[in-house]
């Protein structure tokens, strides 16, 4: 990656410190061990390869070198946004979706933490975080997007089908630019985090909407029922066959299989 390109793409945003490096474990790991060390709101983490990024539940994230982003943006939040903590995931994913949207691309948020691609996993998100107490003192919120097909690990390695933007967009993919407008929009979101509106914006992205789906709530417990949208929390809300609601506060969605 160019650093002076990752510069100049940066230097209108508002950001705090920013560290870049070649290649590195897991951008997470390094943003929560800065975390610990008082940064500035909105200091970053960048690097062209991780060797050990990390999804949920310690699942792999794969970030071959020079082929995709992976960056963690360290929130300080405020008083306001620490009643909304469950909502940063979404504020994420919107971000991310609106900067393809932007490219022409129907992008579509697969709840909680993908951003979808004709129905291929384009991007992955994981908000972690640091407490004093009782008290959030900082969010890290990584980000990982495949940028050129070579980002897309085998199939085999797969829960759910990838792609990259490449794929859409042809090779000539600006990193640097994507990187830049995906963090002007956590910027321009997070004022909005609490207000219903964001809610609304959240459920209007999801993929799967009205349709019949199977979420795995990772204790091996799998629920059935009808995607309807968000809580206010943005936890997922379903409804099963009998009509009922249910509500999932972790998983992973998929359609479900016809029977
Ligand atoms: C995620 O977890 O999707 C969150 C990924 C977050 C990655 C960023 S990169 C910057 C920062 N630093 C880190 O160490 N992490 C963050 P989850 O929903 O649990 O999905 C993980 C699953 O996605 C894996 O088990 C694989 O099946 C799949 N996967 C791994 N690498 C992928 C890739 N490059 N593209 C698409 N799918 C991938």
């Amino acid at each position: 990656m160019n650093q002076d390109e990752l510069k100049k793409a940066l230097s209108k945003l508002p950001l705090g410190d920013v560290k870049y490096f070649d290649s590195i474990g897991s951008t997470n790991n390094e943003a929560l061990a800065w975390a610990t060390k008082d940064p500035k709101d909105l200091s970053l983490v960048i690097a062209d390869e991780q060797t050990a990024g990390r999804g949920r539940l310690d699942r792999k994230w794969f970030t071959p070198r020079g082929t995709a982003l992976a960056f963690s943006l360290i929130l300080r939040p405020t008083a306001e946004e620490k009643s909304y903590l469950t909502r940063m995931v979404g504020l994420a994913a919107l971000a991310v979706a609106d900067a393809l949207r932007t490219r022409g691309l129907v992008a579509q948020v697969k709840w909680p933490n993908d951003v979808l691609l004709n129905g291929h996993k384009v991007a992955g998100i994981l908000v972690e975080s640091v407490w004093t107490g009782e008290e959030v003192d900082c969010l890290v919120i990584g980000i990982g997007v495949n940028i050129l097909k070579s980002a897309v690990p085998p199939a085999e390695l797969l829960q759910f089908p990838a792609t990259s933007l490449e794929e859409s967009l042809g090779p000539a993919v600006e990193r640097e630019e994507i990187l830049r407008d995906i963090l002007a929009g956590i910027i321009a979101l997070r004022p909005h985090l609490g207000a219903d509106s964001f809610i609304v914006s959240w459920e209007t992205a999801l993929a799967f909407r009205g349709e019949q789906v199977q979420v795995e709530e990772g204790n091996g417990n799998l629920v059935i029922g009808k995607l309807l949208g968000l809580e206010s929390d943005g936890s997922l809300r379903l409804s099963d066959e009998q009509g009922n609601s249910i509500t999932v506060r972790f998983g992973d969605v998929r359609l479900r299989p016809a029977v």
